[in-house]
């Protein structure tokens, strides 16, 4: 395989060169995220060769099971950082309340929100998965860090990003606006993740939409008619849209953000159970929304930003439109039109 020798560490430190305040301290904890993917990712990929597939019986906090490669990657990556003196505390989709670091390690300054492995319902049938992470600098100043550390909104991120394990596997981060999203690609033979997608930008429209349609009877009117005008001429594109869903954020996400267009899990009103969509607030939506905007798209729940969400519980679910500004704004159009009347 050939690539260039731009590793993600010397990429991460020539960018840290440009903050002459900088003490390394990001870097160091980039590097044990991407330390931690790469075990994840060589669980993963002999996934089928191994007694690791299935359920675990189990059923974690959001009422779902719990398959064995979500509790291998939610440990690895806490593993991966506890002992560091980086983190403040870290909280993990998979646990109901925030992961303190323990006693006998030093606490550091960020924390870390993370889904461990996103789309897991998709492990047996060897379709790409993911972890996604977001970044924040702790706001409490006590000895450990807090729970409100965490409740914070994506617009305090200072980085985010996710990696993906596919046909490649891939980690793509940014710490935000002009630093740009990039994305490098692990290199198995040598087990490092070198730099393949440099600045991405997603295009400004596209002509994919992503969503679960099976769910279309218990959608909000907005969503129902951005869905309906998408497949006909009568929206800004003047053309009908191609449908994309895996049904794995990370891969969904990724694909638009390369091709342009607009992945949604709205509200689903008629299950109470789902209020305001399936998606969490602080381990999903927020660090999708942060690469997403730094790669010059747009996140909304339809009415707000998603990067101004006051987090309220760690566990947090919103309505998520994510991808390109066009179609992004087309639905908050149709929403502003709706709430009119
Ligand atoms: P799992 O991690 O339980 O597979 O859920 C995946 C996910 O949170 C996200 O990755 C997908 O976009 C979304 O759920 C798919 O949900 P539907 O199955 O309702 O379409």
């Amino acid at each position: 395989m050939e690539h260039t020798t731009c590793t993600l560490n010397r990429f991460v430190i020539e960018q840290q060169r440009n903050f002459p305040e900088a003490r390394g301290k990001f870097t160091e904890l980039l590097e044990h995220i991407a330390f931690a993917s790469k075990i994840v990712n060589r669980e993963t990929s002999k996934a089928g060769l191994v007694d690791i597939l299935g359920l675990t019986g189990h059923v974690n906090v959001q009422g779902e099971e719990v398959q064995k490669l979500d509790q291998f990657a939610q440990s690895t990556f806490f593993k991966a950082l506890d002992h560091t003196g980086l983190c403040a505390c870290i909280a993990s989709e998979e646990e109901p309340d925030i992961l303190p670091i323990p006693d006998h390690f030093p606490c550091g300054d960020y924390v870390v929100t993370f889904d461990p492995l996103d789309g897991s319902t998709n492990i047996d049938a060897n379709v790409s998965i993911g972890t996604i992470f977001g970044i924040h600098r702790r706001v409490s100043t006590g000895d450990r860090g807090e729970t409100r550390d965490a409740l914070q909104p994506g617009r305090n991120l200072v980085a985010a990003g996710y990696v993906i394990y596919g046909s490649s596997t891939i980690l793509v981060y940014t710490c935000g606006g002009s630093a740009g999203v990039h994305g490098f690609t692990l290199d198995p033979s040598v087990g490092e993740f070198f730099l393949s997608h440099n600045f991405i930008r997603t295009p400004v429209s596209g002509s994919i939409y992503s969503t679960n349609e099976g769910n279309y009877q218990s959608w909000n009117a907005p969503t129902r008619e951005f869905v309906d005008r998408l497949k006909t001429k009568d929206n800004p594109r003047g053309k009908s849209y191609s449908t994309r869903y895996i049904g794995s954020l990370v891969a969904d996400f990724h694909r638009n953000l390369l091709y342009g267009g607009v992945f949604l899990y709205p509200s689903d009103t008629k299950d109470p159970s789902k209020p305001t969509g399936k998606l969490r607030l602080l381990s999903e939506c927020a660090p999708l929304a942060f690469v997403c905007e730094a790669a010059g798209g747009k996140a909304s729940t339809g009415y707000k930003r998603i990067l101004d969400v006051e987090p309220t519980e760690l566990h947090q679910r919103v309505p998520l439109i994510i991808g390109s500004p066009a179609e992004v704004e087309f639905y908050e159009q149709i929403c502003a039109k709706h709430s009119k009347g």
